[in-house]
C-alpha cells in the first residue's frame, strides 16, 4: 500500500467505522489494507499514488462496460444541466421500467430504488403481503443485501428456523427466515414439507457470486421453480449480480426458469446508485400507491443515475457484447487453471461469462460448504502477489472476479502472467 493510501486510511478510521463505507473494501478477508482509488478509465483504476492497476472488481459488477464508457459519461455531463434531482416522475423512469421489462423475461411491471438491499428487502415484504404468509428460504452463502430478514444464518439442523446473522437482528425476525444448502433441493423438499403453507417465498441468486461464484444446477433452479408453484410460495431471483451480467435477461433467461419477482442492481445503475425489484403484474400492483403494501425512496428513479443506466441498458441490449464477453472470460479463467497447474496447484475455476472465481481446492465447490473449505491462507497469499503486481482482485475469496468489454487480450494475458508468477511464489 502506497504511503498516501495509509495516510487517509489513517484518518478514514478516525471518521468512519472501519474506514470504509462498506465492510468488504477493507481488506480484511486478505490481511490487505485497502488502496485509495483516485480515478478509473476502461479497465484500470489508479490508487491515490498513481499507481494503474488491472480492474477486476469492476465496483463489485457494476462496470461492465469499463469505467468511463463514453457513451455514459456524455450523457451524464448532459444531463446533469437539467438539474440531478426532482423528487418528481420523469421520461426516464419510464424509458428505464420499459427497457428492463423488455430484456427480463419475467417483468410485467418494476419498482426503481437505490440499492440491491432495498430491491431485496422490498421483493421480500412483497411477497409476504401477497401471500400472507411470514416464512421465506434463503441459502447458506447467497447475499441479499443487509435487511434483517436476510442477515440470517442456518439454524441447527436442517429445515430448522434461521439464527441472527448479526447483532441486532431480532431473534423474532431471524425465525422467520429458513437457511438451507445451495444446489440442495432435497434440504427444500423437507422444509416444504415442514412448513409449507407458511412459506412465502423462496429467495435466490440464481448464480450465487457471494461465495465465490457458484455455478447452478439447473435441475436445482428448476426445483425450486416447480416447489414453490406447488405449495403457492413465491420463488424469488436475486439477479443483482447476474441480472444483465451473464446475458441480456440474465440468468432467467440463461436458464429459462422464470421467477414470479426478481431483484436487480448494480449494472441497472451504470456506476450509480440504482435497485430495482419487479414481476409478475398482479403481484406489483399490490405495491402502493396502486396497492396497500408499502415501500419508498426520495431518491428512486433518480434522474442522473437512471440515465447512467439506460445508456448501459442500451448498449447491452443493443451490442452483441455478450459473445465478445464470454471469450474474454474463458480465456482469464482458463489461462489462471492453466498457470495454477503448471506451478503444480489445485485449484477449481468457477465460471458463467464474465463472472468467475479461483477456488484453491482439489475438488468441486458447489455450495458455501465446499467454498469454506478451500485454502484461504493460500488466496490471501495469492491475493497479496497479484496485487503487488497491480493485477486488483476481490479482497476476499468468496466473490466474484468480473471483466469489462474494456479489458482487452493484452490486460488479460499480463494479468494470466501475473497470475503464473504469483503461483510459483506460493
Ligand atoms: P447493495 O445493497 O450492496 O447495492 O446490494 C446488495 C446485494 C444484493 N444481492 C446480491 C446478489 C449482491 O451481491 C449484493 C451486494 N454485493 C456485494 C458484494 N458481492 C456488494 C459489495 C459490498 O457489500 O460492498
Amino acid at each position: 500500500m502506497g504511503e498516501k493510501s495509509r495516510i487517509l486510511f489513517d484518518k478514514a478510521r478516525q471518521y468512519i467505522p472501519g474506514g470504509v463505507n462498506s465492510p468488504v473494501r477493507a481488506g480484511k478477508a486478505v490481511g490487505v489494507d485497502p488502496l485509495f482509488i483516485s480515478r478509473a478509465e476502461g479497465c484500470f483504476l489508479w490508487d491515490a499514488e498513481g499507481d494503474r492497476y488491472i480492474d477486476y472488481v469492476c465496483s463489485w459488477g457494476p462496470m461492465i462496460l469499463g469505467h468511463c464508457h463514453p457513451e455514459v459519461v456524455r450523457a451524464i455531463e448532459e444531463r446533469i444541466s437539467k438539474g440531478t434531482s426532482y423528487g418528481a416522475p420523469t421520461d426516464l423512469e419510464v424509458d428505464m421500467a420499459g427497457i428492463i421489462i423488455d430484456m427480463v423475461p419475467s417483468m410485467e411491471m418494476v419498482r426503481m430504488v437505490n440499492s440491491g438491499t432495498e430491491a431485496a428487502m422490498s421483493a421480500i415484504r412483497l411477497a409476504r403481503g401477497f401471500t400472507g404468509r411470514d416464512k421465506i428460504i434463503k441459502f447458506e452463502g447467497c447475499y441479499h443485501g443487509h435487511a434483517d430478514s436476510l442477515l440470517v444464518s442456518a439454524g441447527s439442523g436442517v429445515a430448522t428456523l434461521g439464527i441472527p446473522g448479526s447483532p441486532g437482528v431480532p431473534e423474532n425476525v431471524a425465525q422467520h427466515t429458513i437457511s438451507l444448502s445451495f444446489n440442495s433441493l432435497d434440504e427444500v423438499h423437507q422444509a416444504f414439507d415442514r412448513f409449507g403453507a407458511e412459506i412465502a417465498a423462496v429467495i435466490v441468486e440464481p448464480i450465487p457470486g457471494n461465495m465465490g461464484v457458484i455455478v447452478p444446477n439447473i435441475e436445482f433452479l428448476k426445483g425450486l421453480r416447480e416447489v414453490t408453484l406447488d405449495n403457492d410460495a413465491l420463488l424469488i431471483f436475486d439477479e443483482v449480480i447476474s441480472g444483465f451480467r451473464v446475458g441480456p435477461g440474465g440468468a432467467q433467461e440463461l436458464y429459462g426458469v422464470l421467477p414470479d419477482l426478481t431483484c436487480l442492481g448494480k449494472i441497472i445503475g451504470g456506476g450509480l446508485p440504482v435497485g430495482a425489484f419487479g414481476g409478475r403484474r398482479e403481484i406489483m400492483e399490490r405495491m402502493a400507491p396502486e396497492g396497500d403494501i408499502y415501500q419508498a425512496g426520495t431518491l428512486s428513479g433518480n434522474p442522473l443515475a437512471m440515465t447512467a443506466g439506460l445508456v448501459t441498458l442500451k448498449v447491452l441490449r443493443d451490442g452483441d457484447i455478450y459473445e465478445e464477453l464470454e471469450k474474454k472470460g474463458k480465456a482469464l479463467f482458463t489461462g489462471l487453471e492453466g498457470a495454477a497447474r503448471s506451478a503444480g496447484l489445485k485449484v477449481v475455476v468457477n465460471r458463467v461469462g464474465s463472472m468467475g472465481s479461483l477456488f484453491f481446492k482439489e475438488d468441486s465447490v458447489s455450495d458455501f460448504a465446499s467454498a469454506k473449505k478451500s485454502d484461504v491462507e493460500m488466496f490471501k497469499r495469492y491475493y497479496s502477489g497479484m496485487l503487488e503486481q497491480r493485477i486488483y482482485l476481490a479482497p476476499s475469496p468468496f466473490e466474484a472476479s468480473f471483466l469489462s468489454t474494456a479489458h482487452d487480450e493484452k490486460c488479460i494475458q499480463k494479468t494470466i502472467d501475473c497470475a503464473a508468477a504469483s503461483f510459483r511464489s506460493l
